[in-house]
């Protein structure tokens, strides 16, 4: 396989005034004419007439109306173009009802539907399918089905034929077409300016019920990016559609948009809160894509962060002021470090602006979005909010209608503020998570704080350069008073001190307040004293924070020590329990433990090899003690959070269901699950519904509510999913295996469907000691599948191989096991690019 690189990029040489499309729609034969002006960039010599164009059959190809006969590899076309502006016409041949990789034209549930980024357009026809190739399209779709939608703005319409205009010019990868026996949920909007908008959301008939919330959703997130982005929408429509087989989450085509449709359909019958506060975000962030992305787009794959990165911090800004800020940082949180850090660590590492890939698929990682999010949040912090909103107002009217680089977006906030970015830079382009280690000493009334910051080498960075770490710091008193304002301490060296003084008695340092650099901070606390913060700090960050290293270190002495769960830890979480004044999803959050997974990676930082049964019991043993040592306080508090109002998935009622649950569970190890029970039997709720039903299993009670759990719900794919997935990661670690063998038996297992497949094989490599197993049944059952799935489906294959990627964690036992799977499907005949590339690189 060929490698890409960031420093080969050149122009295509050309420039495109317009591009009609005519699509003739049939399962196995749809043809697809195009027409595009081409204008060559005189003053691009070197200039080469190139159209990529995969698994297309050519039926014919024009230049300015006189056929020609172009030079065809699997990768594209080339021909010899005269040096004026001229039209291009081909018609091609596709079988979107034989096309399982979802990739390019393909059909879901006799739906034809597209899915072009990152490189899907050359599937549909040949094309200059890079991002920096700009045009409007018109595209005229013929086809006998009620809904024909493409982007942009309906031109006109009849039986069996609509065509589509959209006057802003895009690249090919946010181009869309969808066909079938939809229905809409209807909505408009209207715009700061006065526009109306008409907004409908697209489903399968029957799905009609779980529309209204997604459609709210998207009305929140046009007024948001009004108020605080000053982003107007810009076409007289927007459509969303939902498609049962997608890849990803969902994409943010022009003015249509398609999402997974476990990532927009949602009733309370069948959602879960999660799942409300997830679709509420993924709205967001795809109707922001379309100033993030969108108007301004990236010049090549190595930008993609400049849109996702931007695009992700921008949704959780959303979600922030839709419910709670520390409830949402907390969970950013939670979720970088148990997807990202492990990614940032290990053989897939790579910077955030990658250098070089051979599969640009492989680079839709928690780096990329997340870590690019993360990096935005330092930029503001650094810069201040007045000088981020005047960046950002340079940013889209400078380069609105282009396509973008990393260092294009930095020059905005260089050119407001006067800062020289160029340390800050590099937070774009090493790799790995920085350590930031911490010494503190106390002399004479004055506090010393020396920061000491290294990033372990690796592949992609083999010599990384200090950044620059933002550290928010706040003092406190004995008694928790604040003695001083959060201040942002600016970390640019290697190792740096920086002072406080004037303090009669030592203070209490609160360090990295609102998890304010993507680091790893390296402290050296008693339990005494994380347990002074856990009972004191102000920043909601830093407070759970505390109470999450208490279960970590205690965590650890369990496993690795065989130690007793720590005092400080219990007595901590049941003074947060009793504590009514917090926030309930805040309540929650403290009660949760570290992942088991991350206990894992903590082990391997610290020099001790992970033992996944142990990690496993430890974990079993602190739940087990706490709810004993809470004991009578349990009942009064899961009353406590009861809703009695009818359901709504805002932040206020999710916060007490979830805290409810947390407290069930703890419950549920003393009474055996009667509790779980009686509200397993009430709930008119998917949440309370789930999480009883988890109870339930955990406690080994739970068979006969699994099946009439699937006998009313059969006929709801989306809830299906759950019911495979619950039963996967309930399962006890001696029988994951087994229970996976069973499910993948099961008439409903439909492995060809993204959503099924994640449902069962991704929640096995998420139960850690269950795949782990120390005969590697684990290792061998996810390798399999994944076998089975890749001529079928490359992208959601070469996905989950990450979960390979801890593999030298373990002990040389499990190195071995896993080293032999890796080698199997390595060695697999036509294994796709995207697998290849992903397991070369987890083998090193
Ligand atoms: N561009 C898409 C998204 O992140 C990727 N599927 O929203
Ligand atoms: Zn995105």
């Amino acid at each position: 396989p060929t490698t890409v690189y960031l420093k080969d990029y050149t122009p295509f040489g050309f420039t495109l005034e317009s591009v009609h499309l005519t699509f003739d729609l049939a399962p196995e034969t749809t043809r697809v004419k195009s027409r595009v002006l081409f204008r060559p960039d005189l003053s691009a010599p070197g200039r080469k007439f190139f159209l990529h164009g995969e698994q297309l059959k050519l039926l014919s190809a024009a230049i300015d109306g006189k056929p020609v006969t172009p030079v065809i590899t699997p990768e594209g076309l080339t021909c010899q173009v005269p040096d004026k502006p001229f039209e291009w016409t081909c018609e091609v041949e596709i079988a979107p009802a034989k096309n399982t990789a979802l990739e390019g034209l393909y059909m879901s549930n006799g739906m034809y539907c597209t899915q072009c980024e990152a490189e899907g357009f050359r599937k549909i026809t040949y094309y200059p399918d890079r991002p920096d190739v700009m045009s409007t399209f018109t595209v005229r779709i013929n086809g006998d089905l009620p809904v024909l939608l493409s982007n942009g703005n309906a031109e006109g319409k009849g039986d069996d034929w609509a065509e589509w205009h959209d006057p802003w010019p895009k690249p090919s990868y946010l181009f869309a077409l969808v066909a079938g026996d939809l229905v809409a949920h209807p909505g408009s909007f209207t715009t700061c300016s006065g526009r109306e908008v008409e907004l409908n959301l697209w489903v399968r008939p029957g799905d009609e019920g779980k529309c209204a919330f997604g459609m709210e959703a998207l009305k929140k997130s046009m007024k948001w990016d009004e108020e605080v982005y000053g982003r107007e929408y810009d076409l007289d429509i927007f459509n969303i559609v939902a498609v049962d087989d997608f890849n990803m989450g969902a994409m943010e085509n022009k003015g249509l948009n398609i999402f997974n449709s476990s990532a927009v359909l949602a009733s309370p019958e069948t959602s879960t809160d999660m799942n409300f506060e997830r679709i509420e975000a993924i709205i967001a962030h795809e109707y922001f894509h379309n100033w993030t992305g969108n108007r301004i787009t990236c010049r090549d794959w190595f930008q993609l962060c400049l849109k996702e990165g931007l695009t992700v911090f921008r949704d959780s800004q959303f979600t922030s002021d839709m419910r709670s800020a520390a409830v949402k940082r907390i969970g950013d949180v939670i979720d970088l470090r148990a997807r990202q850090f492990p990614e940032d660590n290990g053989p897939l590492a790579h910077p955030v602006r990658p250098e070089s890939f051979q599969e640009i698929n492989n680079f839709y990682t928690a780096t990329v979005y997340e870590k690019g999010a993360e990096v935005i949040g330092m930029l503001k912090r650094l810069v201040g909010d007045e000088a981020y909103a005047e960046a950002l107002d340079l940013y889209f009217a400078r380069h609105d209608g282009q396509a973008c680089t990393i260092e294009d977006w930095l020059k905005v906030f260089e050119d407001v503020t006067g800062r020289d970015l160029g340390q800050f830079k590099r937070w774009y382009q090493q790799a790995g998570t920085p350590r930031l280690k911490v010494e503190e000493s106390w002399e004479d009334g004055t506090l010393r704080l020396t920061f000491t910051q290294s990033t372990p080498p690796s592949a992609a960075t083999p010599a990384p350069l200090p950044q620059v770490i933002p550290v928010a710091v706040g003092l406190i008193g004995p008694n928790g008073d604040e003695l001083r304002e959060t201040e942002v301490l600016e970390m640019t060296k290697a190792t740096q001190t920086f002072e406080f003084s004037g303090f009669p008695t030592r203070p209490h340092a609160s360090i990295l307040r609102g998890f304010s650099a993507p680091v790893i901070l390296e402290r050296d606390l008693s339990t005494e004293e994380r347990a002074f913060f856990l009972a004191h700090d102000t920043d909601p960050f830093c407070r759970w924070e505390a109470g999450r290293a208490l279960a970590l270190d205690t965590l650890n002495a369990m496993a690795l020590r065989g130690a007793a769960p720590d005092a400080h830890y219990l007595d901590g979480m049941i003074a947060v329990l009793r504590d009514d004044a917090l926030d309930p999803a805040y309540r929650a959050l403290m009660l949760g433990l570290p992942g088991q997974s991350e206990l894992a990676a903590a082990q391997a930082e610290a020099g001790h090899t992970p033992d996944p049964d142990a990690i496993w019991t430890a974990s079993e043993t602190l739940r087990q003690t706490l709810a004993t040592r809470a004991g009578d306080l349990l009942p009064k508090i899961y009353a406590a959070a009861q809703v009695d109002d009818p359901y709504q998935p805002d932040a206020e009622q999710s916060g007490k269901r979830a805290l409810a649950g947390a407290v069930l569970s703890l419950m549920s190890r003393l009474d055996g699950g009667t509790t779980a029970s009686v509200q397993y039997a009430r709930a008119d709720n998917m949440t309370l519904k789930l999480s009883a039903l988890a109870c339930l299993l955990r406690a080994g009670k739970g068979a006969n509510d699994v099946a009439a759990f699937y006998e009313e719900w059969r006929d709801d794919r989306l809830v299906i999913d759950k019911w495979f997935m619950l039963q996967v990661a309930e399962a006890p670690p001696a029988k994951a295996v087994e229970t996976v063998k069973t499910l993948v038996q099961h008439p409903d297992f439909n492995w060809k469907n993204p959503n099924r497949f994640r449902a069962v094989l991704g929640a096995f490599t998420g139960h850690h000691a269950g795949f782990h197993r120390k005969d590697g049944a684990g290792y061998e059952l996810l390798a399999d599948w994944l076998i089975k799935l890749d001529p079928v489906n490359p992208q959601t294959t070469a996905r989950m191989c990450s979960a390979f990627q801890t593999w030298r964690r373990y002990d040389t036992d499990r190195q071995a096991l896993i080293r032999a799977q890796l080698d199997r499907i390595a060695a697999t005949p036509g294994l796709s690019r995207d697998t290849t590339e992903m397991i070369t690189r987890i083998q090193g």
